[in-house]
């Protein structure tokens, strides 16, 4: 009895916690993303943007947002490391899809990636958060533009929550919108894929 009692309680007061796959190509934005959220969500415990250096291998941090805990994984986007990305897939509770606006010679590289990820069987079912990043830039394609781009693999989601939203890892401009809005599509998807306790 004791033991089943305690059993509940260990359950009862671990904390919950999802797990957000941040991807994009090289050079998206990926890791200073995952930096300006935990500056917003973790009293700024982060590495200066100066300080960031191209991803070999994997980054994670938790970071909590409202009263949701988040374990981010921002993992290499190099043509030879996307191979890896997969391997996360089915622990994952949402896909975060970081595009460089202003790289338009890739932005087909970028579609095919992105479309690779979300008809993979292991992801069917979460939600796909893309961000049109870099939006501080002055050369940067607008978001409705990439709406577009991507509107063909919306197809694909339409059982699924998906956006796009624009914004400025650096600057921080729309990352709070962005991560509101993760925060929402995972609670309301928790009976679906449930949360881990730790
Ligand atoms: P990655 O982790 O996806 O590979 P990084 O990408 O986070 O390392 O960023 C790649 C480069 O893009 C970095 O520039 C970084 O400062 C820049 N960058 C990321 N987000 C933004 C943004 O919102 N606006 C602008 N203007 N630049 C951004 P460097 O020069 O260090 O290579
Ligand atoms: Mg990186």
């Amino acid at each position: 009895m004791y033991h089943l009692m305690k059993g509940i309680y260990m359950q009862a007061t671990k904390k919950e916690e999802y797990s957000v796959l941040i991807l994009g190509l090289d050079n998206a934005g990926k890791t200073t993303l995952l930096e300006q959220l935990k500056r917003i969500y973790n009293e700024g415990r982060s590495v200066p943007a100066d300080k960031i250096v191209p991803t070999v291998g994997q980054n994670m941090s938790h970071v909590t947002v409202g009263k949701m805990h988040m374990k981010l994984w921002d993992v290499g986007g190099q043509e030879n490391l996307r191979s890896l990305w997969r391997a996360y897939y089915s622990d994952c509770h949402a896909i975060v899809f970081v595009v460089d606006s202003t790289d338009r010679a890739r932005i087909e590289e970028c579609r095919n990636s992105l479309q690779a990820v979300v008809t993979d069987d292991t992801t069917e079912g979460i939600p796909v958060l893309m961000l049109a990043n870099k939006q501080d830039r002055d050369d940067s394609m607008e978001v409705e533009d990439i709406k577009e781009i991507f509107n063909k693999i919306a197809e694909h989601l339409s059982a699924r929550d998906s956006r796009v939203l624009p914004i400025s890892a650096l600057k921080g401009t729309g990352v709070r919108e962005a991560a509101e809005w993760l925060a929402i599509r995972l609670a309301r998807n928790k009976q679906y894929r449930p949360p881990n306790r730790r």
